[in-house]
């Protein structure tokens, strides 16, 4: 079994983690901008924390896969600063409180980067960015008032990112393929995917 083999087998679960009606109000330019701007803060400190996960792995990871480990860090902390870039021109403020989902996602990643064998780490890695490159391209083209933000995740480049990143974990799994944590790990990535939309559709709407 190949890490792809692990979203045809839970197809149901990964259309859940990447379509919401989040998603389609920013695809129809329909969302509000406060729920817009409760989504940009807390994924600017989910992707805070995903560097520190990031740097964690990179230690552990085997000599052939570092350099494509350091590009993605590199990388996150490019986008760190787009975000602060696109948070300056919206007047946004990006030290807000993490919400809860945001902390849960933070925990989870952590406690994998202690624990958890290179392999499921990396295997949830792709999945992580899997998630977003699916949730993005599934809404693209969208709306002129959040294209810019679509085609940030929904583009060739970052297709090709996470397919390397797919080789990488699928070149670290047994030859048997994934085990029952790995595939638990991708399950919990699904799951605070779906949580994370459904929280700052909810958070942001009050
Ligand atoms: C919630 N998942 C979430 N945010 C992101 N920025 C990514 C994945 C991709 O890095």
């Amino acid at each position: 079994m190949k890490p792809a083999d692990l979203l045809e087998r839970h197809a149901a679960i990964w259309q859940a983690a990447t379509t919401h009606p989040f998603l389609d109000a920013v695809r129809d330019g329909t969302l509000p901008a406060s729920v817009f701007a409760t989504w940009l803060v807390q994924d600017y400190l989910f992707v805070t924390d995903e560097f520190a996960f990031q740097a964690h792995l990179l230690p552990e990871a085997p000599r052939a896969a570092q350099a494509l480990l350091l590009r993605s860090l590199m990388a996150l902390e490019a986008e760190l600063g787009w975000f602060e870039k696109q948070a300056q021109q919206l007047k946004l403020v990006l030290t807000a409180q993490r919400l809860p989902v945001t902390v849960a996602y933070a925990t989870f990643m952590h406690q994998l980067a202690a624990s958890a064998p290179y392999p499921v780490v990396v295997t949830a890695l792709w999945a992580i960015e899997r998630a977003y490159l699916q949730a993005w391209m599934n809404i693209a083209p969208a709306h002129p008032t959040y294209q810019s933000f679509v085609e940030h995740w929904a583009n060739q480049a970052f297709a090709n990112f996470v397919a390397e990143l797919e080789s990488a974990a699928a070149d670290a799994l047994a030859p048997g393929g994934f085990d029952k944590e790995t595939e638990a790990s991708f399950l919990e990535v699904a799951r605070l995917e779906r949580a994370f939309w459904g929280m700052v559709w909810s958070g942001g709407a009050k």
